[in-house]
């Protein structure tokens, strides 16, 4: 297994929006394996292939207190089942050490494919249905300090851009 690199806001790789995985196989299965690997030791409770720079539509998440329950998503579409926002204190890799409160559904289906390239259907809720949205979201381009100000997310992008700098 490896780790892999995290791209941080406001790289401009992290806009890609991703494309399609018109096969699962043995390459594909080894990234989801790494992309497990780099989330827990990170830690986060998610990872989008966009973070990793490489711009499949697939990604990783673990939700649980126990970190025991390995979740992946490939070509993960999303249907809201109940379009009530929760709002949540939302963190991020590619953010590290910001956090904002972002309002999203509360309930929703997802439709991806699974380790045998066959088609899965799950309903989510809670922190597992933000983590999943926060997830889509990378692979279509987005983070989740789109959602703030643009007056916090360019103050965000400064501390960013000075810590990056310091740490060349
Ligand atoms: O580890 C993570 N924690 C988190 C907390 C609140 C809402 C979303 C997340 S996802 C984040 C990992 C990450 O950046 N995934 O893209
Ligand atoms: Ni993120």
């Amino acid at each position: 297994m490896a780790l892999l690199e995290i791209l941080e806001f406001p790289d401009p790789r992290l806009r890609t929006v991703a494309k399609p995985i018109d096969k699962v196989d043995a390459i594909l299965l080894k990234l989801i394996d790494d992309m497990l690997e780099t989330m827990y030791a990170a830690p986060g409770i998610g990872l989008a292939a966009t973070q990793i720079n490489v711009h499949k539509r697939l990604l990783v998440m673990d939700v649980t207190e126990e970190k025991n329950t390995p979740m992946s998503f490939i070509n993960p579409e999303i249907e809201i089942i109940d379009a009530e926002l929760g709002e949540f204190s939302e963190g991020c890799l590619s953010v590290p050490g910001f956090f904002e409160i972002v309002n999203r559904p509360r309930s929703i289906r997802v439709k991806s494919l699974d380790r045998n390239g066959k088609e899965k259907i799950q309903e989510l809720e809670g922190l597992g249905a933000i983590c999943l949205q926060h997830e889509v979201d990378h692979l279509n381009g987005k983070l989740f300090v789109d959602y703030i100000s643009p007056l916090k997310r360019g103050l965000i992008r400064k501390k960013l851009q000075k810590a990056q700098r310091q740490r060349t």
